[in-house]
């Protein structure tokens, strides 16, 4: 089996209304879909993202120039290609947009391995599950009104979850008090609620908020502070009782382990674009569980699954509904957990008039 042709389609998929963090403004999702060819007929996909499609065609760029690796590989050299690419960045740099597109292209190998014996990656790597514990993402922004912020955390509910992430970080400690309290009466005492405040706050504050959060029964406060500051995301975590949870902004094994080693987090979130496709991921989660860690893969669903049904120290995976609009194949929130899919390879195919309709290319 070789990969004989590699294809990329940019999509922009617009999100239901305009939301915002404390560091976002989002209106749409920008997507590269990445399709590799093989000569057996099986087609390899994954995708990466920017918010609102900005610099999209960089990450498209930095896809195709990668072609001559996949070209008439066998996709299960999946590791060999992983380390080919590694090299060739090494000028540019192993962080950004390079290990975005090695990302992309190691899930896309994987998903052809999948295909090519008929089994779910889950398997392939060695199951341990059949369904993962999820929470609603894709809601309680900061730019909600309380009372928007109470109708949405009902409905989460109502559509099966059993837990519930809003985003902090509000000017004042007590404004993002009333509105997490706001959440808390929405939904009782046995819903579970994380906050995100998305680098938003200095230490001082986040321990103030995080002291506060954890009398409403919060179980994680996610990046507090800026990412790079791992020394204050390590005296946050000292302080409080409630978990701090980061690593979305990581990039690697490497990024992962300057965060293990100034015991910046209770909880590690790798985000699949940014660790470098499942290769990485799961050398990352071996590196958690090697310092007593768990993790929580980052936004990218779909293909996150087969890392949980996979990975023993994987407590939940992101439900974000962005990207759903792409898929053949949909997700089905019961009782707070998502089965993970018995389909080959990723279970996720491109629906092909999807990528049409948001088609930018
Ligand atoms: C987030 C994810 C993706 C884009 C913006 C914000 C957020 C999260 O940090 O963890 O869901
Ligand atoms: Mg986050």
């Amino acid at each position: 089996m070789r990969i004989s042709e590699l294809k990329t389609q940019l999509v922009k998929v617009p999100l239901a209304k305009p939301i915002r963090t404390a560091i976002h403004d989002i209106d749409s999702v920008g997507c590269v879909c990445l399709s590799l060819y093989s000569t057996t007929g099986l087609v390899g996909e994954s995708y990466v993202f920017s918010i609102n499609a900005v610099r999209l065609r960089a990450f498209d760029e930095m896809i195709r120039g990668f072609g001559h690796q996949v070209l008439n590989k066998d996709p299960h050299f999946v590791t060999g290609i992983w380390e080919a690419i590694w090299q060739e960045i090494n000028p540019s740099g192993h962080k950004g947009v390079t290990v975005s597109a090695l990302s992309a292209i190691d899930v896309a190998c994987w998903d052809l391995v999948g295909k090519s014996v008929g089994l779910p990656l889950h398997r392939l790597f060695g199951a341990l599950r059949t369904s993962i514990k999820t929470y609603a993402s894709g809601g309680l922004w900061l730019s909600q009104t309380i009372n928007e912020l109470e109708v949405e955390a009902a409905e989460f509910v109502e559509q099966g979850f059993l837990s519930l992430k809003v985003r902090v970080g509000k000017e004042s400690i007590k404004e993002d008090i009333e509105r997490v309290a706001a959440v808390r009466a929405a939904v009782g005492d046995n819903i579970e609620i994380l906050c995100d405040a998305n680098q938003a706050l200095n230490v001082k504050h986040a321990i103030q908020l995080g002291k506060q959060l954890s009398e409403l029964g919060v179980d994680w406060l996610e990046e507090p502070v800026a990412a790079y500051d791992l020394k204050g995301h390590a005296q946050v975590r000292d302080k409080l009782d409630i978990n701090v949870a980061s690593g979305e902004t990581e990039y690697t094994r490497f990024g992962m382990q300057t965060m293990i080693e100034n015991s910046a987090c209770d909880i590690l979130m790798p985000d699949l674009q940014r660790i470098g496709g499942y290769t990485e991921m799961r050398r990352s989660a071996a590196l958690a569980s090697a310092n007593n860690l768990p993790i929580s893969t980052h936004i990218f669903t779909e293909h996150s699954l087969c890392m949980a049904g996979s990975i023993e120290n994987c407590i939940s995976v992101e439900h974000m509904p962005w990207y759903a609009p792409l898929f053949n194949e949909e997700i089905q929130v019961i009782d707070g957990q998502i089965d993970i899919p018995e389909r080959p390879g990723t279970g996720f195919t491109f629906n092909q008039d999807a990528l049409k309709e948001f088609s930018i290319n």
